[in-house]
């Protein structure tokens, strides 16, 4: 397949590309390398020491004798450039993870709540107007988020794949209707996720385009057998507190002596799921898309479910470390219920990776080998959901402040 992979450069995007690329398929990366440019903003680098997405490439060729192409295109912005890439490279199939994907960063200010609305909703608006425009019959698949659900709505009863049967009583008796689950965002980051989603339901029912929405859990490791191959080729790992995500974040705490930062008690639960789970979900997506005239077709991307503190307590245990309960810089609830199904996937073939099958130690490994590139004032998460919340540096007072 010509496969276009729209945010190619990120966490999920770089491995995504070289899996596809190596099981044969043509690739090409559509990315703004915004990302790196929020590094840069935010003062912290990646604990991996990424290259430039030109010496991946090259270091790809190099190991693989196979060649990914690159487009530098902000696909928010730049309408007409995205336009004339379609019809140049005709992809049969498009993989679009270009968006701004922290919620905390999206909490930050307002100018950078506005900044990932803009961002993400002109994104993928451009992206389903563009296919219209060109007449492309490309299938979609998106990288949508768990977070869409809301956490605890629906106590424990188990989370469905994106629609929820109702029952409405009529004056002519009772109707069954399957509608979109409803959307319970706990950031503006998640809002624009559950925003991307009435954009496909629209363009699936008005111009048949052939949407997949993969609601994802939190993304946990680093590398795939393809960007071990070398070490130009490393994926990234984000440990501050913006972007770094929590079991990651763990990982990396543990390897510097650093107390692991539970937000509020720890009950919170999430789903999760490795990054070579990811890269295998995406190519089983890709392989099975909906029909013209379906409706998005929404599959759980997920593979186990975890309470962020019994997470701190294994790494700890493993790891040797101290856990500290720090203030909660978010709005959400102290505990909740998590049971979400994932029968597509499984059906499709997915062997989910667990975190009982060893990989945290790949993790721990990484962690401490790139220890000495952590600067601990990015550690502490200092975005919060509203003006006047408790902060971590309101408890602890021996905080390092933020470089
Ligand atoms: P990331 O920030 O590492 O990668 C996103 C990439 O998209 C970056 O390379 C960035 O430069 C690019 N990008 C952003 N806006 C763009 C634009 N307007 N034009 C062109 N390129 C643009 O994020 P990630 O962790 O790889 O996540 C990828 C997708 O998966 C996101 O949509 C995210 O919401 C979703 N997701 C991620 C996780 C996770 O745990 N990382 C979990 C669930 C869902
Ligand atoms: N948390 C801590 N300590 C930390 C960091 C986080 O206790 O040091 C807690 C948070 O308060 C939250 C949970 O861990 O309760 C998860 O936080 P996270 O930062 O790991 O994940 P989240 O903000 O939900 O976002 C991540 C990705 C996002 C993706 C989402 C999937 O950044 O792109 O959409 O996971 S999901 O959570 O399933 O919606």
């Amino acid at each position: 397949m010509r496969v276009l992979v729209l945010g190619g450069d990120g966490f999920c995007g770089w491995p995504t590309s070289l899996y596809l690329s190596d099981s044969g398929h043509d690739v090409t990366i559509l990315d703004n390398l915004s990302r790196r440019k929020i590094d840069i903003e935010l003062e912290v680098e990646s604990l991996t020491p990424i290259q430039s997405i030109g010496r991946r490439l090259r270091a790809w060729k190099e190991v693989s004798g196979r060649e990914i192409g690159f487009v530098g295109l902000d696909i928010a912005t730049e309408y007409d450039r995205l336009v004339d890439v379609l019809r140049d490279q005709r992809p049969d199939a498009i993989v679009h993870f270009a968006e701004q994907r922290a919620a905390p960063y999206s909490m930050r200010t307002s100018a950078t709540k506005r900044y990932t609305v803009d961002n993400n909703i002109r994104a993928t608006h451009n992206l389903l107007a563009a296919l219209v425009e060109t007449g492309l019959d490309a299938a979609l698949a998106h990288l949508g988020t768990m977070g869409v659900y809301g956490y605890g709505w629906s106590g424990s009863a188990p989370i469905p794949e994106g629609y929820l049967t109702v029952k409405l009583t009529t004056p002519d008796g009772e109707l069954e209707r399957e509608i979109l689950h409803p959307a319970n965002p706990g950031s503006v980051y998640h809002m624009t996720k559950t925003l991307d989603q009435l954009l496909f339901s629209f363009y699936a029912k008005n111009d048949g385009l052939r949407i997949t929405d993969l609601h994802q859990g939190i993304v946990w490791g680093t590398q795939t057998d393809q960007t071990a191959r070398d070490v130009a080729l490393i994926n990234r790992f984000d440990y501050d507190g913006d972007y770094g995500t929590v079991l990651n974040r763990f990982l990396m705490q543990a390897a510097i002596g650093h107390p692991l930062t539970v937000h509020g008690t720890g009950g919170q639960t999430r789903a999760f799921i490795h990054i070579r789970d990811t890269v295998r979900c995406i190519e089983l997506a890709l392989e099975n898309p909906p029909q013209a005239g379906d409706r998005p077709r929404v599959l759980n991307q997920v593979t186990e479910t975890h309470q962020v503190g019994g997470l701190a307590k294994m790494v700890a245990d493993i790891m040797g470390a101290d856990i500290a309960y720090l203030p909660n810089p978010r709005r959400e609830a102290d505990e909740n219920d998590l049971i979400v199904t994932n029968d597509q996937f499984l059906a499709l073939g997915l062997e989910p990776t667990k975190l009982s099958d060893g990989l945290l130690e790949e993790g721990r490994e990484i962690a401490q080998r790139y220890r000495d590139r952590v600067d601990p004032s990015k550690i502490i998460a200092r975005s919060v959901w509203r003006k006047g919340m408790e902060t971590a540096e309101d408890l602890l007072t021996d905080l390092p402040p933020e470089g």
